[in-house]
């Protein structure tokens, strides 16, 4: 059985994070969306809050689960059986990043391999960071998250459209 782990901080989930979920989820038997719990980014929402949204946006992908997790990434990913970590990439500055960190998960755990899906031409811009800037000026963030999403992104900035 060929189980994935497709871990991020998805604050909040984006229509490229649910790309990348759809087309990997694919190639695997089981995909583990995980959710990074503590993180040092101050999340705008909570751990429990993005994987209730990563749950109902994925509810039509049945062999994908979501999880939170604390901690280094390689042991939860042998935590959980999984032998495979699903990054995306969006552009060249991303690389140097999703190198490091691919090679120093393999480092850790070396069961472990990173996959690499670059980003869907249309999502190739777009980042939980860049969908908060905006929402934060009420900005129209249709193309950004899930259209069920874009209300609860907007309540956390106090904005009402
Ligand atoms: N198109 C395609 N892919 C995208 C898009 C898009 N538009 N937007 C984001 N992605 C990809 C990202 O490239 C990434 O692969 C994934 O989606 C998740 O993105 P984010 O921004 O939500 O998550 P990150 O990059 O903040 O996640 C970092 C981790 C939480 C995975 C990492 O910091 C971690 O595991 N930390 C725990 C400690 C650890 O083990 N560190 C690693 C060893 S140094």
């Amino acid at each position: 059985m060929k189980k994935a782990i497709y871990p991020g901080s998805f604050d909040p989930m984006t229509l490229g994070h649910l790309d990348i979920i759809e087309r990997s989820s694919k190639m695997v038997d089981e995909l583990n969306v995980a959710v990074l719990k503590n993180n040092a980014k101050n999340p705008l929402f909570s751990a429990d809050e993005r994987v209730s949204m990563i749950k109902e946006f994925t509810s039509h992908l049945p062999n994908v689960t979501v999880t939170a997790y604390d901690g280094l990434l390689a042991e939860y990913a042998d935590e959980t059986g999984a032998t495979i970590i699903v990054r995306g990439l969006r552009a060249v500055t991303d690389f140097e990043y999703e190198l490091q960190i691919a090679q120093t998960n393999h480092a850790i755990n070396p069961k472990i391999d990173t996959i690499f899906l670059t980003t869907s031409l249309q999502y190739a811009y777009l980042s939980s960071t860049i969908t908060k800037e905006v929402a934060s000026y009420g900005g129209d963030i249709s193309k950004f998250v899930p259209k069920d999403l874009i209300d609860r992104v907007y309540s956390k900035f106090n904005i009402t459209r």
